[in-house]
């Protein structure tokens, strides 16, 4: 604990003196150091409200390997608000890295994070009285597990890659300002499953103010046009849908809320004060940069030949938003045909459901993806991409319904950057069978829970847990080693989440995808696979707590060693509602004390 206090110090004197050094040295016409390099600029520049949407910049693997430079920044607005964002080496900001199955992901990652709010102060402290902290002890990034302002690291969402130093670990891999660039080594699985995956810091504490300020882009594994014959030479576009602290916090809604009717009133007959469509919504939100802020939402715009059919893929990476998308041509809702979710094809372990569902709009939990065919509108007609409205509870966010995205038709509208290619034959036989079928040999049940700091006092800070049955709630620990369970590297376990709160929740868990077989109580048994999921909220006089129920499968012989669960709104998350599960080699029995501590946990 003392140790990275004093690492914390000297972190933030560093930052400060080098600062403060940029101040003497841009007076004296020399450079500043790397840290400071970006003060004064306007390093996350953002699309102005009203742009066309523009693609992310495409980079892909060649022979095999996709090797780049990527640097993460931060920038304070006017307002007080905060800015993050990932560039390249040409300062493109959060590229779509595509890849293949089997490719090398190699990042060099250099953290030029600032924090100027928490250095401002320190400023004049170090040009007064010289160097604070003039050695720094390097620190292992692979084993620092510091939490500062302007530590980070990368995750890869969805990846079923190992989770250590150098690859998908974010339990004890840190990088300061002043580390070297730190390389990051991931080998996409041979089998893994064509999609939309994304990457985003995972610093415990620090996650929710990194994604909200735009820290996110798209990772993408070639190959989902084997999904479907009809996929075949689609022009794709990528659509990140981020939120961000309100644009206009103090402006009235610009639609008035109507009359409470019947049906939004609770069964006790309180308001329901999230859900109804309308009012000031929590985040603002913008699609690829583009804002979209309240109250008018001026929308964003893309243009797409009449009729023309794309393949969308769309990445809600909200740190709290919940998305639930339309496309509408004047008020006509549009089918919608759903290829994969969370960056599984529908039909990829073979199940016999049908490659395409059509939908008429599309939920989207922080955290997950969406990819699915669209039909451009007809000359003329009025479209738009909507989100409507998510009744995330009485203790949730508001998410009103709001436009997105105005869609054009025209004739001569620029084809987007990628189009799938035209091969077609279908996916390789599952290597495992489905997951569905395997029977569990444990069935665990956890809960979310959320508890008033002072129980007296609503107004005071909500604390937030993800709990093993049976036992007593309690934040996440970054400090402590010991898992909250234990599970066998090639077994089939099940787990029902349940929500004992009156907020909606959103499971996730790190290098695996699940199976959902039970929501609330009713058998759904999902031909598919996701890595996040909703979880209903509880109101009062429900006779038990809504659940769902997830066959999880940690069959793949890769997936060994430590990592984590949590609740993807990322507020839950960096206030403790988060576990730690090891999974051990299928070889190795588990240990006497792990067994008993988490029988609790087994039914
Ligand atoms: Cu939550």
């Amino acid at each position: 604990m003392l140790r990275r206090f004093s690492f914390f110090f000297c972190v933030i004197a560093a930052v400060s003196l080098g600062l403060a050094i940029n101040s003497v040295t841009a007076f004296l016409g020399a450079a500043g150091l790397s840290a400071s390099r970006d003060v004064g600029r306007d390093v996350c520049a953002r699309p102005t409200v009203g742009s066309a949407v523009a693609e992310p910049q495409d980079m892909r693997s060649h022979d095999g390997v996709l090797e780049l430079d990527l640097s993460v920044h931060d920038e304070k607005l006017p307002d007080g608000s905060s800015r993050y964002c990932y560039l390249t080496s040409d300062r493109k900001p959060s590229p779509n890295l595509r890849l293949k199955p089997g490719d090398l992901l190699l990042i060099h990652f250099k953290n030029d994070l600032t924090d100027l709010a928490a250095a401002q102060p320190e400023i004049d402290r170090a040009l007064i009285n010289g160097p604070i902290c003039t050695a720094k002890k390097p620190v292992d990034a692979c084993a620092s597990g510091a939490m500062t302002p302007v530590s980070t690291n990368l995750h890869f969402h969805g990846l079923s890659v190992p989770p250590v130093c150098h690859q998908d670990d974010v339990l004890h891999t840190s990088i300061q300002p002043d580390d070297p660039v730190f390389d990051y080594r991931v080998r996409i699985p041979d089998d893994a499953a064509p999609g939309l995956y994304w990457y985003h810091p995972h610093l415990h504490g620090f996650s929710k103010t990194q994604v909200l300020g735009g820290a996110s882009g798209a990772l993408i594994i070639e190959g989902i046009e084997r999904a479907d014959p009809q996929l075949a030479g689609l022009p794709e576009r990528v659509l990140v849908i981020r939120d961000q602290d309100l644009v206009n916090p103090e402006a009235p809604p610009a639609i008035s809320e109507p009359a409470m009717s019947k049906s939004q009133l609770d069964s006790d007959g309180d308001a329901v004060n999230s859900g109804t469509g309308f009012g000031k919504p929590s985040k603002d939100l913008s699609v690829n940069f583009v804002p979209v802020p309240y109250p008018d939402y001026p929308t964003a715009r893309l243009t797409m030949k009449p009729g023309e059919k794309q393949l969308w893929r769309v990445l809600n990476a909200s740190a709290i938003t919940y998305l639930n998308l339309a496309v509408l041509f004047g008020r006509s809702p549009q089918q919608l045909g759903i290829v994969g979710i969370d960056g599984v094809p529908l039909h990829f372990d073979g199940s016999p459901s049908q490659a395409v569902q059509w939908v008429s709009h599309i939920g989207l939990p922080p955290g997950s993806r969406v990819e699915f065919i669209v039909e451009g509108p007809p000359l003329g007609g009025p479209a738009l991409l909507v989100t409507r409205a998510v009744d995330t509870g009485p203790a949730g966010e508001n998410d009103p319904n709001r436009a997105l995205v105005a869609i054009t038709a025209d004739a001569n509208a620029p084809e987007p950057q990628t189009s799938l290619p035209s091969r077609t034959e279908p996916f390789p036989a599952p290597t495992r069978p489905w997951v569905g079928d395997v029977a569990p040999v444990h069935v665990r049940r956890l809960y979310f829970s959320e508890q008033q700091e002072n129980p007296n006092d609503p107004n005071s800070p909500t604390r937030f847990f993800l709990t093993m049955d049976g036992e007593t709630p309690k934040p996440f620990d970054p400090q402590s080693d010991i898992p909250d369970i234990v599970a066998r590297q090639g077994d089939v376990e099940d787990w029902i989440i349940e929500n004992r709160s009156t907020e909606l929740h959103d499971f996730h868990i790190h290098q695996l995808h699940f199976q959902l077989i039970d929501w609330n109580g009713i058998a759904v048994h999902e031909p598919f696979l996701r890595d996040t999921v909703n979880v209903p909220y509880y109101k009062s006089r429900m006779l038990a707590y809504p659940s769902v129920r997830l066959r999880m499968d940690f069959r793949d012989p890769a997936i060994v060693g430590t990592f984590v669960y949590h609740c993807h709104v990322l507020e839950h998350e960096d206030g403790g509602m988060m576990g730690r599960i090891q999974v051990v080699p299928a070889s190795t029995a588990t240990s006497t004390t792990l067994s008993n501590q988490n029988k609790k946990g087994e039914l």
